[in-house]
């Protein structure tokens, strides 16, 4: 089996660690691994397969060689560097938004539309995370009932703001026992014991950046402009895990118990759904697994055609890295790389 050498970009933060751990877990072929970050990051060293693996500063030069490169170093390095990698024949998987609305680069979601993956599309897009676990049910759906519209509102873990965030409520929660203060930076107010209603800056339209990128990146995956989709994101003190709340509205009609039986059937989904005994997806319980998990499924009595569901999956693997390891092992798949 070919073997093919891969770098990952932003290798020391939240999101590239757990890259690192998916190449290993997946047993992604690799024959050279480049490990690349900022210049306060180097000399520092990282495992891979057991073997220490010295981090690199990120220069135009580190995709020499490079065949596939997992980017997770923010939209500016994006904007900045996958050009330069897709130029040296580079497959750039990057995690950013900068990239993700361009009309000339595939936003992926194996499950969902790995068609879109063509050889000649070296910049590859990774949605939001609240955006993967978001389409990967709704796929199903929307194939057996066609839907109209989406309302969704978000229960988001700490650890999809990185590495900093997740320290911030640790330590909010160690000083609090004490009865010190709860010191913040990365969050706009205390996240420990609070939930706050707003991720990412406010737009004009007074939804938050990451509320719109659920609705724009939901409608340009499934590939249907049609569906109307709004959206409140929500950040809740929980390390890992993303969670959702969604009211779909389709135009055929679904039946709740139709739901649970394709929604067992489909392609990365798990269904917890038994609430006789209390069984429902929880973040605690998805954290550290691939799988989107889907629970709580019901007929939305409000109106003729809707249900109502829970979704959860863990935001650092099935949304950043490992949907972006996915979409690697789809171009060997597909023989695009
Ligand atoms: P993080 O924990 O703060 O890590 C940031 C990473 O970027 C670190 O490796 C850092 O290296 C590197 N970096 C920062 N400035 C750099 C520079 N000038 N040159 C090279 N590397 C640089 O953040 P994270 O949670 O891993 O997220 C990283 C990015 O991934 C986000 O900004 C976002 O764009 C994307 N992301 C996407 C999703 C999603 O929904 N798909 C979720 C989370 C994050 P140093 O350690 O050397 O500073
Ligand atoms: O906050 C979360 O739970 C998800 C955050 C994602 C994120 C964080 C910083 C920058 C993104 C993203 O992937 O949309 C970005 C970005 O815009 O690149």
């Amino acid at each position: 089996m070919k073997k093919y050498n891969v770098a990952v970009v932003g290798a020391t933060g939240a999101v590239g660690n757990e890259m690192i751990r998916m190449l290993e877990e997946r047993d992604f072929p690799v024959a050279s691994l480049r490990l690349v970050a900022s210049s306060r990051s180097i000399g520092k060293k990282l495992k891979y397969k057991g073997q220490a693996a010295l981090v690199e500063e990120l220069t135009k030069d580190s995709f020499k060689g490079v065949e596939i490169a997992l980017f997770s170093a923010g939209g500016a390095i994006s904007k900045e560097f996958a050009p330069v990698a897709a130029g040296a024949g580079v497959f750039v998987i990057d995690n950013s938004s900068a990239w993700r609305m361009d009309k000339d680069v595939p936003l992926v979601v194996p499950e969902v539309n790995p068609h879109d993956l063509k050889k000649e599309k070296k910049i590859i897009a990774n949605p939001n995370c609240s955006t993967i676990q978001l389409v990967v049910v709704l796929k199903p759906i929307h194939a057996a009932a066609k839907i109209k519209r989406v309302v969704v509102s978000t229960y988001q873990a700490v650890s999809g703001a990185g590495h900093k965030a997740m320290v911030e409520l640790a330590e909010q929660v160690k000083s609090l026992a004490k009865g010190g203060p709860a010191e913040y930076k990365v969050f706009p107010y205390q996240i420990a014991y609070n939930v706050i209603p707003q991720i990412d800056v406010f737009l004009d339209n007074d939804y938050t950046r990451e509320e719109m990128k659920m609705v724009l990146e939901t409608q340009k995956i499934m590939g249907d402009d049609s569906i109307q989709v709004t959206a409140t994101a929500v950040r809740v003190p929980v390390m890992r895990g993303h969670s959702e709340s969604v009211n779909i509205e389709t135009e055929k009609h679904l039946t709740a118990v139709a739901a649970k039986k394709m929604l067992a059937q489909a392609p990365g989904v798990i269904l917890i759904d038994d609430p006789a005994n209390k069984k429902y997806p929880l973040a605690l319980d998805c954290a550290g697994k691939i799988e989107t998990f889907v629970g709580r499924i019901r007929q939305d009595e409000s109106i003729k055609n809707g249900l109502n569901l829970w979704i959860v999956s863990d935001n650092l693997l099935k949304g950043a890295a490992w949907n972006a390891v996915q979409i690697a092992e789809e171009l060997v798949k597909q023989k695009i790389v």
